[in-house]
């Protein structure tokens, strides 16, 4: 069985969670904190040797980087929320880069300030906040236009594109990012947020975190 390597505020590993849960395939979820130093293990960097997660163990062969993995399990198991038809496929893979390079920088900023730092005692680095702040609104925008246009983010139909973006502003509220200003976004998520593969991982970030903080304490 699959072994997914992450713990539950890391919006990288919440796209894999999403694409698993969508195509209904059973894993393992083995909870493993980096902000407790379980990345930095022997075992764990021979999976993911910058010690980052997610990473996945499919039956013996190694995996990290959440697009990638989310590319592979399509590919294996042959899904259509990776297309292999050339044009729908290059569709795919830039909205899945754009959302990735662009908005996940800004939201990977605001997220450490805003929340990781808390944890970790870590200072804030206001000027680090105020630049994710400026590239979320930027980049959000673009996305906002084109979910304008289809139904989901690279096509009419569901893809790896959609669990790439609902996994990044999944902490949308967290980071007290003002939904109203991207109404198509808004929209696409909150039906998305409806449905059962979402469901499965939490019911919402915000509440994930307060329970997550809990326990901590
Ligand atoms: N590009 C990677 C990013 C993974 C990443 O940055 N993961 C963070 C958690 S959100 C991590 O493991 N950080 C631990 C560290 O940098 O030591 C992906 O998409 O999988």
């Amino acid at each position: 069985m699959i072994k997914l390597y992450g713990f539950a505020p890391s919006f990288p590993v919440n796209r894999v969670r999403l694409c698993l849960n969508a195509m209904e395939l059973e894993y393992k979820f083995e909870i493993t904190n980096p902000l407790a130093g379980e990345c930095q293990t022997e075992e764990f960097l021979k999976l993911s040797p910058a010690g980052k997660v997610p990473a996945i163990d499919d039956d013996g062969f190694a995996l990290f980087e959440s697009n990638v993995i989310m590319k592979y399990l399509c590919r294996k198991h042959k899904s259509d929320f990776y297309p292999g038809d050339i044009t729908a496929q290059a569709n795919v893979d830039k909205w899945v880069d754009f959302t990735t390079i662009h908005l996940g920088n800004g939201i990977a900023k605001v997220l450490f300030n805003k929340v990781v730092a808390g944890m970790i005692d870590a200072d804030i680095d206001e000027q680090s906040l105020k630049d994710g702040y400026a590239f979320i609104e930027r980049f959000l925008s673009v996305i906002d236009k084109q979910l304008g246009t289809s139904t989901f983010l690279a096509s009419n139909s569901m893809t790896i594109a959609d669990f790439c973006l609902l996994g990044t502003i999944d902490p949308a509220e967290v980071l007290e990012i003002d939904m109203a200003q991207y109404p198509h976004v808004d929209a696409w998520r909150n039906k998305l947020m409806q449905e059962s593969f979402y469901k499965k991982m939490h019911n919402s970030y915000g509440e994930m975190l307060e329970k997550m903080t809990a326990e901590m304490a």
